[in-house]
């Protein structure tokens, strides 16, 4: 690592020749290999932006120059150009964050890492410059493929080709993929038929793609074909970029680090909006990621860096658990359909698409999409499933509201790596939905605290075909079974108490645990009756709402407590909270969830221990509250 270890800052870069930067490059290159291999980590995408961000740093000037990363998940080699070359902790509590951070450098501007919103900000740090008289200072925007095919880019795109001379540059990082290959990306597609492909070719591939295909769609294809366009305009993807007003330099060799230099030092001296358009492999230069097919190594765990194999496999997890029982739905159902925004193997949709690939779509990175286009196909008459990350349906939110639930659309949507994530940090956490979804009327929403609870809840989900439904899980391996004693409503009965005589008492506690809390909250019980304190532990299963036997069981006990994987601001803690008050049900109760902050990143594990979510701290804080009781209940006997 002769070169890199030389490179403190961006200007260290300067006096490379073009040698010694090819050198630096495949430096750059084993570094990544060796550290993300050891870490996990977003390896495929920094692999493919190696002598792109050389050349970003080489022509601009970072930080007076901002350089912004499309989601950030790309940004290792800018860290390791600016001063961090320690990735020993990559994604490791007190380590380097996996995603651009701006408690680490001066030169990280934007960290929310959920994509398409590089060019909002961009039109915005633009706008500032031109307002506040900052003529040299240049904002740059880096975006791939996948990322162009969110709404959000293009209401930006709108925007920023309004103002001819105000300057902006956008980097179209095309690789052809976002995980899978980029579906409906226009940028991609016409980059690859402008250097391999012909008209005619062009034509039948509109025919067979864009008809079919998110974004570009059936609207476009017939503007392009029915505009009576010349040949050029057709196969040249200037036309598209110039027609919105933009000045399009590309497309440019991403791995020819002179070229690409070559066209930022153009697009930079322009004074106006601009696209520069590289074409950049995933994964090059690493065997193992360039010949995977699933996704080139968008992310991985820990690796064999000499064969890319994962070192430890995990026992079953949720995912996958959904992706089988989706098979065996759809083969019992013809009217059952999956939707998909971009992440058809990480949400465990790739079964699915095998088995039923006409029922398939992959909207690309478009949430706001995907529901208001599940809620057309509810209306025509099929049953969606729309399954993302949890903490991606925060942008879909009125979506959901308006078009799926005020429309009585039967549609499910299905929440993988809900809770506290860890180690991506803030941005990923899934804890903000059963807040936000608390809100929407009529939906259901389950909590399944098992894998045997995913399909039967599954089941029950996209059996309701009037309102909306959520099935919400975690990220990682499924727990064991859980099964339950008996039920009390719909509500399954994990630990029980003696039948209490009229009007007493069951148990000291009511332990209400939602989803995976349920071997937290068994623990909890069992280390409180380590000290005398006896307690229910309910599963609602479905946590909207809220079953209407709770309030009753909670007269029956001297403190309820709820513990959810789930920020506390108007989960469902604070929603029985409400409901017992509703019923006249004064008995106390404590909520344990994720305290509503953006939380480092870390392990899932430590973020539990660290915020209190679990067994230990959850029954040392409900004794000293069962103690308290005790103390008000001999003051008021005595
Ligand atoms: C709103 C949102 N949805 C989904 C994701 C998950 N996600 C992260 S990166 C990615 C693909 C990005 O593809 P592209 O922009 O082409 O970048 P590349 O990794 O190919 O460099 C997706 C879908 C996200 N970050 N944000």
């Amino acid at each position: 690592m002769a070169l890199l270890t030389r490179i403190r800052g961006p200007r260290d870069l300067d006096p490379l020749t073009p040698g010694q930067i090819t050198a630096l490059a495949e430096e750059i290159r084993s570094f990544l290999v060796d550290a993300v291999s050891k870490t996990g980590g977003h390896l495929g995408p920094n692999l493919g932006v190696v002598e792109l961000t050389i050349a970003l740093h080489r022509v601009f000037d970072s930080p007076k120059d901002r350089i912004l990363f499309d989601t950030g998940h790309q940004s290792y080699v800018h860290k390791l150009l600016t001063g961090r070359q320690d990735f020993s902790d990559l994604r490791v509590k007190g380590g380097l964050s996996g995603y651009p951070s701006r408690a680490e450098s001066d030169h990280d501007v934007i960290e929310n890492s959920h994509a398409s919103t590089v060019l909002g900000y961009a039109d915005g740090l633009a706008k500032a410059n031109e307002i506040q008289g900052r003529k040299d200072h240049h904002v740059v925007a880096v975006i791939g493929d996948g990322a162009l095919t969110g709404g959000m880019a293009w209401e930006a795109l709108n925007n920023i080709a309004e103002a001819q001379d105000r300057p902006l540059i956008i980097v179209v990082n095309d690789n052809e993929r976002s995980y899978s290959p980029t579906i409906g990306g226009m940028a991609n597609h016409l980059a690859t038929l402008r250097t391999t492909q012909g008209y005619e070719r062009f034509l039948s591939w509109g025919k067979d793609a864009l008809q079919r295909t998110p974004v570009v769609g059936q609207s476009l294809f017939e503007t392009l074909h029915g505009a009576k366009k010349g040949l050029k305009d057709f196969i040249a993807p200037q036309g598209m970029f110039e027609d919105l007003g933009l000045k399009y330099i590309g497309p440019i060799d991403g791995h020819d680090e002179q070229a690409v230099e070559s066209a930022l030092k153009r697009a930079k001296g322009f004074g106006g909006p601009v696209i520069v358009h590289c074409l950049t492999q995933k994964g090059r230069g690493y065997r193992a990621a360039e010949q995977n097919e699933e996704d080139r190594f968008h992310a991985v765990g820990v690796i064999h860096p000499d064969t890319g194999l994962p070192v430890k496999t995990s026992g079953q997890d949720w995912t996958s658990v959904f992706g089988e029982e989706m098979v065996a739905l759809g083969r019992e159902r013809q009217d059952l359909v999956a939707i998909t925004a971009a992440m058809l193997h990480p949400v465990g949709l790739a079964p699915f698409a095998k088995a039923f690939p006409e029922r398939t779509f992959d909207v690309g990175i478009a949430e706001q999409h995907a529901a208001v286009s599940a809620a057309g196909l509810a209306t025509g008459g099929l049953h969606p499933v729309v399954a993302v990350y949890a903490t991606f349906l925060n942008r879909a939110f009125d979506q959901v509201l308006m078009d799926v639930a005020l429309h009585k659309c039967g549609v499910t949507f299905v929440l993988d790596r809900a809770g506290v994530t860890g180690t991506d940090g803030a941005s990923h956490n899934g804890m903000w939905d059963m807040s936000i979804l608390q809100v929407v009327p009529g939906l259901r929403l389950a909590a399944p605290r098992d894998a045997d609870q995913l399909r039967a809840q599954l089941r029950e989900a996209v059996a309701v075909s009037d309102a909306p439904t959520v099935v919400r899980y975690s990220k990682g391996t499924v727990g064991p079974a859980i099964p339950a004693l008996g039920r009390v409503g719909a509500m399954d009965v994990l630990r029980e108490s003696p039948e209490p005589a009229l009007g007493g008492v069951r148990a000291d506690v009511l332990l209400v645990s939602v989803g995976a809390m349920a071997a937290t909250c068994l623990e909890a019980a069992d280390l409180l009756a380590a000290q005398g304190i006896s307690s229910t532990v309910v599963d609602p299963r479905w946590v909207k709402p809220v079953d209407p036997a709770l309030p009753a069981l909670a007269a029956e006990h001297r403190v309820v407590v709820t513990v959810e994987d789930n920020g506390r601001v108007g989960g469902v803690g604070a929603t029985i909270a409400q409901a017992l008050r509703d019923a006249g049900v004064d008995v106390p109760l404590r909520d344990f969830g994720i305290p509503q902050e953006f939380l480092d990143h870390a392990s899932r594990a430590e973020i539990l221990e660290q915020i209190g979510l679990t067994g230990p701290a959850i029954a040392e804080r409900v004794a000293s509250v069962v103690a308290k009781q005790n103390l008000a209940g001999a003051a008021v006997d005595a």
